[in-house]
């Protein structure tokens, strides 16, 4: 046999390590080239895109309208790209990516294929050693973490999974070439915006459907449909007021009028027609930005949630199945409200049951299919709609650590700690993008990722400016923003639900709830003024 030959690649020196190549890493290589900084972005997949690349279940599609989820930074970009519908689905924002990618230059400076396996700070020389799956040693003094929010796909760990004699897929780990379930019997697991997507589609298409519902969730009709020339042109004219505008609302979308009363002040009919409206606009957005106290006050939100129920029960036939559909454990919008299309009516078909994996949860995997605590069901694939370890899934993967012995995964143990969602005390210039703490994923992720990585460029320049080498935030900054992100989020309802915001999803995860949902708008202040104070609440050496 011939010997095992171990290879050793030459050390990679650079300014910056990015890891991860989708909307946050090119963004990051974008800036970080403007600063005359060496950069190189490592990807796990075999191609950039990041959520867009990996996550290809038939019906994926972004939930934010395509004209405000796409990149700023560029005038010339957002004029002449052309999106062909409201909403951009998987292929055509992954196409975008791709334009983007090759329009600035950007994919010969990403490395594929390659997953980043640990990252250690050297205390003494400041400089982040980052090796890879494929063997690369890489030394810069910055890493930047564009790991993703939702990234680290989860299947449940079903006894038995090993022995089902069919196919199953994971929604974030869809195969290229596509699936086709004309003729089977299909399992979806998971009722989340994956599942909502993808049922109506593959419903189409299977001979049979069994749904498994732990827990029935909010979906809003989307709407969604051609491009209408109108639409674009007007958008485009007004490009930079609405990108300007985006800043000044919670969720960083432009376009939708502030509330300015209570539901409870608005008698029962007008209210009604209010949300019928807005039902019938399609969309999230519009719909939790109605009134001002949706996502602070139960009665309010009672309002609004029980116009969904009645929608729902309107829809679905059968009485049993709208019921289950009909959520009852959560407020509205207190888990990520799903967009669809033709969701609800999907229940009315012949080939589709819904089942309840709440009060009989699924036990074990089968050979022929599954088998719930209260019955065995037949099928040729199960498909795992089944969420993410989400916010620091992708940060846990990576062995991070410092010199003097310092882990993130033993300091994030009992939820995560960051300053802004930016840096992590104890773990000197290693910047998150859109991190726990941060408003990222409540937000519209693209400019939440354009506001971050801004942040991060200014602050390099700073650092170079004035001649430092360090920046590590303070212990005492980021126990007093956790406290704050935390004492924000108890004013809301967000925490009545037990969603993947609070950890909940992953049997054994510390319940925190963990992104920042003081909006955009203040999140965006405090950030600026840390850094209009010389970086307040950061030591520099
Ligand atoms: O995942 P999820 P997702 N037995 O965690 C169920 C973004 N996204 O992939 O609620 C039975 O929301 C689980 O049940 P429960 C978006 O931010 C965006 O759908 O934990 N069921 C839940 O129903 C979204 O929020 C877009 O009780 C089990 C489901 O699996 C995020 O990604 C599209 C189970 C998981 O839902 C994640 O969405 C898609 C078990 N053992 C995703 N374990 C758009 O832009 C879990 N479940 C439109």
């Amino acid at each position: 046999m011939a010997p095992k030959s171990t290879v050793t690649r030459p050390k990679i020196q650079l300014d910056a390590i990015v890891v991860g190549a989708g909307l946050g890493g090119l963004y990051a290589l974008h800036r970080l080239r403007g600063l005359g900084l060496k950069a190189r972005a490592f990807e796990a997949g075999d191609g950039i895109g990041g959520t867009w690349f990996w996550n290809r279940y038939p019906g994926a599609r972004c939930d934010v309208e395509s004209l405000e989820y796409s990149y700023s930074f560029s005038n010339e970009l957002q004029q002449e790209w052309k999106w062909p519908e409201r909403y951009g689905t998987q292929g055509e924002i992954l196409k975008y990516i791709n334009h983007v990618a090759d329009r600035f230059d950007l994919r010969a400076q990403v490395t594929l294929n390659t997953r980043v396996t640990t990252a250690i700070f050297d205390r003494k020389t400041n400089l982040w050693t980052v090796t890879t799956d494929k063997g690369d040693v890489v030394e810069a003094p910055y890493c930047i973490m564009a790991t993703g929010n939702l990234s680290t796909p989860r299947v449940p760990d079903f006894k038995g999974l090993q022995n089902f004699k069919g196919k199953w897929y994971h929604t974030g780990l869809w195969p290229k070439e596509g699936v086709d379930f004309s003729g089977l019997r299909v399992g979806v697991i998971g009722t989340g915006s994956s599942g909502v997507q993808m049922i109506p589609h593959i419903a189409a298409q299977a001979k049979h459907l069994t749904v498994f519902q732990r827990t029935a969730n909010f979906s809003l009709p989307a709407r969604n449909g051609p491009m209408e020339p109108a639409r674009e042109s007007t958008h485009k004219a007004n490009y930079p007021e609405r990108r300007k505008a985006a800043y000044d609302t919670p969720f960083g979308i432009a376009g939708h009028p502030p509330p300015t009363q209570s539901a409870l002040d608005v008698p029962e009919a007008e209210r009604n027609r209010a949300y019928e409206e807005k039902w019938k606009e399609g969309g999230s957005i519009s719909f939790l930005y109605g009134y001002t106290d949706l996502l602070t006050n139960k009665a309010s939100n009672d309002t609004a949630s029980e116009f969904v129920r009645n929608k729902i029960r309107g829809i679905v036939k059968d009485k049993r199945t709208a019921e289950l559909l009909a959520p009852k454990d959560h407020p509205i919008g207190t888990k990520r409200l799903c967009l669809d299309t033709n969701y609800y009516e999907t229940y009315n078909r012949a080939n589709v049951l819904l089942e309840d994996a709440r009060s009989a949860p699924v036990e074990e995997i089968t050979a022929n299919g599954l088998r719930t605590t209260a019955k065995q069901y037949d099928l040729d694939a199960i498909v795992f709609a089944t969420g993410f370890d989400a916010m620091t899934g992708a940060l846990n993967e990576i062995d991070i650590r410092t010199s003097d012995g310092t882990r993130l995964r033993d300091k994030w143990e009992g939820g995560p700690l960051t300053y802004l969602g930016l840096m992590v005390a104890g773990f000197p210039n290693m910047f998150v993008i859109t991190g726990p703490g941060s408003p990222g994923v409540k937000t519209q992720m693209i400019l939440s990722i354009e506001q971050h990585m801004d942040w991060i460029a200014d602050c390099l320049k700073h650092l170079k400016t004035k001649g430092y080498h360090r920046i590590e935030a303070e212990e005492k900054a980021e126990t007093e923003w956790v406290d704050h992100v935390n004492e924000v989020a108890h004013k809301t309802l967000y925490p009545l639900a037990h969603s993947w915001y609070m950890g909940a999803n992953i049997p054994g995860k510390t319940r925190v709830f963990m992104p920042y949902v003081g909006g955009v708008p203040a999140y965006k202040r405090k950030c600026d003024e840390v850094a209009a104070k010389g970086y307040e609440g950061f030591t520099l050496a």
